[in-house]
This record gives C-alpha cells, structure tokens and sequence, in this order.
C-alpha cells in the first residue's frame, strides 16, 4: 500500500530532563503509531527535536548560570538518549538552535514569516508591555508570573497564582500578560512597570471560518479533547497573536524595518516550523537535497499527524494551521472565501495536519500519597533517566499505554505499575509464550510439529487471532492504542485458557499427536501476537521474534497470520522477556520520592 507519512511528537523544551509525563503525552503513542505504519509497510518519516527558542530556555540558563546555546546542547543529547533507551526511534532528532540545524530552521521559519507578511496576514501595532527597570528588558511570555484571570468552564474564576505570562497551565488558555494580577518579574522579583514596542500580530479572526470548515472537513475521528476544545475556542473568537518578542535568543524578524531590529520570532512561530526544518534536514542526510522536505510537507497523498500533550492543541489545531492557510492565501483570498475550506491552493503548497493527537497529563501517585499533578519544581516526577538506571524500558512502555490518558487525566502508580508487570506481563504474556518451551525443545527439538488432529479449540481460537490484526490496526490508525494494546492482552488471556484447558505438559506422557497440535497452535499464536506487540513492546517482541526463528522481513504486520510451517526450525529459547519487580525496588533509584 505504500502510504506517505509525516508524523511529529511535539519538541521538548531544551531545558529539563524529560518524565514519565511527557512520555506518555506525546512520544510513546508517536512511537507506537510509527512502529506499527513500519511495520505496515508504510513510507513515514517521524520527526522531533528540541524547541531551544524562547524564554524558558533564556530562564533556566540564568538559573543554570550557564547561556541558552550551553544549556540547550546539553539537555538536547540527554533528552535524544532518554527517547533512544526508551526504544523511541525518530528518524531525525533536531533541535531550532542546535549548530546543525539553526541554520535551515532560521532560513524555512524566516521564510515563512515573510510570506505570511507578504500575503497580509499581520497587523503592525506598537503596545505597552511589561518591562523590568532594573534588568532593562522588556518580559515577553514566561519572563513574567502573576495570578491568573481567566474563569473556568463552570464559571468560577480558575485564580492559579502562578500563571506565566503566556499561558495558564491551570486552566489551559492562554495570558495576555497586561492583564495579569499582581505580575512579578522573573528575572529581578520586581513589579514591573509598562513601556511601549512594536510587534507583528497574526489576524486570527480572520481565518475562523476556513478554520471551522477545515475542522469539519478534516476532524470527524479525532480526539474530542482536540476539537472540544478547538471549536470552543473558534466559537468564542480567536484573539490576535503578536509573533514577535523583545528578546535576542531566537530567530530574528527578518523585515526590512528599524521597528523590527533586535527582535525575535515568537518561539511558538518557529517552533513547529521546526517539523518542517528537521525533515528538510533529515532530507539533506538521505537525499542529499533538503528542498526534498517539500515532497511530503507539500505533498497531497502525504498525511501529517501531530502528537502533542493537551496543554499545546491551541497551537497545533488552530494556530499551525492558520500558519499554514496564511502561507498560501491573501487576507483578499480569505475573505473572498469566506468560510470555505476545500484543502491547499494546490501544489507547492503546504498540507494541513491529518490529525492532531493530544493526551490529557498524567498525574503520579507515590506509595501514602494522594495522587497528584507532577511537578518538576516539587520534584514530584519519575525522571527518565532514572528509571533506565535501574528498570527495562518495556514495562514501562506498557504502563503508559495501558493506561494512558487518551481522554482524561490517569495516574502513574507505583504499587499498580509493579502489580502490572508482575501479574500482566509476567504471568499472562510472559507465561504463555514460556510455557510450551520446554515441551517444543525436548520433544520435538524446537521444530514446529504437526498439527494432526485439530478440534473447534484449536480452529475457533487461531480464527480469533487471524481476526486481531486487522482490529488493532484499526485502532491505532483511530490513536485509540490502549485499546489496541487491550486486545492483544486479551488475546494472550485466550491462549493461557486455551493451554490450560489442552495441558500439553500431562497429554505429552500419553499422547503425542494431541501434544504436537497443541504446540502447534501456541507456536502460531505467538507468530501472530508477537508482530503485534512490536510497536508496544519492541525489545519483548525482537526476542520473540528470534525465539520463533522468524526473519525480519517475515515479522510484518501483513504477514502476521501467516502460519510457521511444520518443521521451521525454531530459534533459540527465548530470553527472559520481563522482570519480577517488588514495590521496594523503587527504594533504591532515583525513581523514587526524594
Ligand atoms: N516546546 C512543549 C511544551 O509546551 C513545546 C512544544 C513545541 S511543539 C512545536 O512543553
Ligand atoms: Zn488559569
């Protein structure tokens, strides 16, 4: 089938270590989805990278007494190694002010810029913002904290007092920092005063009703959180948008105008064009051309789907695509059109997103605890690279996608992430692909044996199974991967039944012909249940796979039910796939409370 894919997880912050949190919002479910479109046989590029513009890079390096360029470089190799030891593979791993890649990121976001400008789409107004007198700057975005002034959707007022000057993380809308109660300065701890600049305002208002027939046209299966909170914002209005700031870390407003020396792109303008600059990149590295990025990001029959935390789908559901409207129409051809989106002006021009997919957060909850939001400041996270210290990145990849926050908020438990190992991974998946090994290797000298004599429990239960893949595929092509991952568990809950009920360690001493069926019929199931794994447990898959004696090229989602014949020799006895844990274990690593 040879479909085209682009697909993004969202760029962390260069600034921190990254969490359980941020992996189960965006990168394993982007894992999960690649894998299986690999495996598929789909042609997809997956891309990330950090997001090292902006002022919560400018922050923590005064924090770090360090500048944005050190920090940046160095949390983006710390991050690239969490995603690697996870076995979250992306084809390229970027970042929009790493050495290798600021140059073409600054060139396609600069451009895009222009363009937009070009086709009218900003306003040029000159406001008061907040200034801090002592440092002598002015404090754009998260340079500022105050309490928060928007009300909730049950119309109580949402009051966090540490909102940042762009967003709330409380209530999730974004700030408009002058409107901030009792704001405070990041960088001195003063009560700033007001100044007045100039900067470039992207006109959203005027693409809500393309923005609505886009959504229409496009979102029917998306995540309700995305277009709940989508149409609810288009229906309430979509406020303008300064794309620029008084900061001089970033990518510089290339306009011929003194009112723009000096000044930067706002980092949430560049930052997804940062999916664009590092395929353009990876394109360099395998084509040898980077203008090649516009094969998939221009391309009609290429689907760009977003994976994003819940906290960012204003960006990637309405002002991206904005973005994107805006490269390709005037503010004549928008109002022309009116509410009338039929796709880009045709080639050469931008795609809009296939589909944006969003998590809600996870919460944690330590052993005595109450369940609570994580947080980095509190300390309240289980860090990445703690965990691979000391654990095997496979139970935690099945933690987070059984239980995923795909429509709300769940939470990561200690004593159920253990209870799940132990009793879901170890005694029903686990089990059931070690308990025929002894039989398969004494018996039958890890051949595949014949199946003689099959009866409806062996038929009704392999039919099943020949059902699965097209189930799960289904699923993970709708994001609904706690589902898909359900169904292979469920499965494998099957086979242990099945197994039970045959009891091949007691008909071997009488029966012979009944015990190769038997085998037989558990060999298959793993054959088929083990391709299905990859994408959500690719290091307990590659060991089935090997154990089977399967070839990489015959461990594709295609060719999944297609039978190991009689007599394929089988591999070696599989190694242990996974590890009894004790909720002590967690006592000693860092992954535990400090
Ligand atoms: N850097 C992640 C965040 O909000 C933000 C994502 C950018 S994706 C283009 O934590
Ligand atoms: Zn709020």
């Amino acid at each position: 089938m040879n479909r085209k894919y682009i697909v993004t997880a969202a760029l962390p912050y260069s600034n921190g270590r990254l969490h359980v949190g941020h992996i189960a919002g965006a990168y394993l479910p982007a894992d999960i989805f690649v894998r299986y479109l690999r495996s598929n046989g789909d042609d997809v590029r997956f891309i990330c990278g950090s997001d090292d513009n902006g002022v919560a890079i400018e922050i923590s390096s005064r924090k770090e007494n360090t500048t944005p360029a050190e920090l940046s470089a160095r949390y983006n190799a710390r991050q690239a190694a969490d995603f690697a030891g996870l076995g979250i593979r992306f084809d390229i791993y970027g970042g929009t002010h790493q050495p290798a890649f600021v140059e073409t990121h600054n060139r396609i976001s600069q451009d895009f810029f222009k363009t937009i400008h070009a086709n009218g789409h900003f306003v040029k107004r000159t406001t008061e913002q907040l200034y801090d007198g002592q440092a002598q700057q002015f404090l754009p975005d998260r340079f500022v904290t105050g309490r928060c002034y928007h009300k909730l959707p049950d119309g109580t007022p949402c009051n966090n007092p540490s909102a940042l000057g762009d967003q709330c993380e409380q209530c999730g809308n974004s700030i408009d920092a002058l409107k901030l109660i009792d704001p405070v300065s990041v960088i001195t701890g003063t009560r700033p005063e007001t100044r007045t600049t100039t900067h470039w305002y992207l006109q959203l208002d005027k693409f809500q009703g393309m923005l609505a027939d886009w959504f229409s046209l496009t979102s029917l299966d998306w995540r309700p959180i995305v277009t709940n909170f989508s149409l609810g914002s288009i229906k309430t209005g979509l406020p303008e948008r300064a794309m620029t700031r008084d900061l001089t870390w970033g990518v510089p407003v290339p306009l011929d105008d003194p009112d723009a020396a000096g000044k930067v792109l706002y980092v949430w303008f560049d930052a997804p064009i940062g999916y664009v600059s590092f395929t353009a990149e990876l394109c360099r590295q395998r084509d040898g051309d980077a203008e090649k990025y516009r094969d998939w990001w221009q391309n009609p029959d290429c689907k760009i789907v977003h994976f994003i935390g819940e906290d960012n789908i204003v960006f990637h559901a309405l002002i991206w695509p904005a973005m994107l409207m805006g490269t390709q129409f005037t503010t004549e051809e928008v109002q022309k059109r009116g509410s009338a989106y039929t796709g880009p002006k045709g080639a050469g021009y931008y795609q809009l997103p296939y589909n944006v997919v969003a998590n809600a957060f996870l919460n944690i909850k330590f052993p005595g605890k109450e369940e609570e939001k994580i947080s980095k400041s509190r300390g309240t996270a289980v860090w990445i690279e703690d965990y691979l210290r000391e654990f095997d990145p496979d139970p935690l990849r099945y933690y987070l996608t059984i239980n995923a926050p795909e429509s709300q908020r769940t939470s990561w438990s200690f004593d159920d992430f253990v209870e799940r190992n132990n009793s879901e991974l170890i005694a029903t998946l686990g089990n059931f692909v070690n308990r025929w090994q002894k039989i398969v290797t004494d018996d039958f000298a890890r051949k595949v044996p014949a199946s003689t004599n099959p009866e409806s429990l062996e038929t009704d239960l392999l039919a099943r199974i020949a059902k699965i893949p097209a189930d799960v595929a289904t699923d993970i092509e709708s994001a609904r991967f706690k589902s898909a991952l359900g169904r292979i568990m469920e499965a494998f809950r099957e086979c242990n039944r099945y197994i039970d009920t045959r009891a091949p360690w007691t008909s071997r001493k009488t029966d012979m012909a009944r015990t190769a069926t038997t085998i037989h019929t558990c060999i298959q199931a793993v054959r088929t249940l083990g391709v299905l794994l990859d994408p959500f447990l690719p290091f307990a898959a590659e060991k089935i796979r090997a154990s089977l004696g399967v070839s990489q090229d015959e461990w594709k989602w295609s060719r999944a039910t297609q039978p190991l014949p009689e007599g394929h020799a089988l591999g070696p006895i599989p190694e242990v796939l996974f590890k009894k844990l004790d909720p002590k274990d967690f006592a000693l690593t860092g992954a535990s409370p400090k």
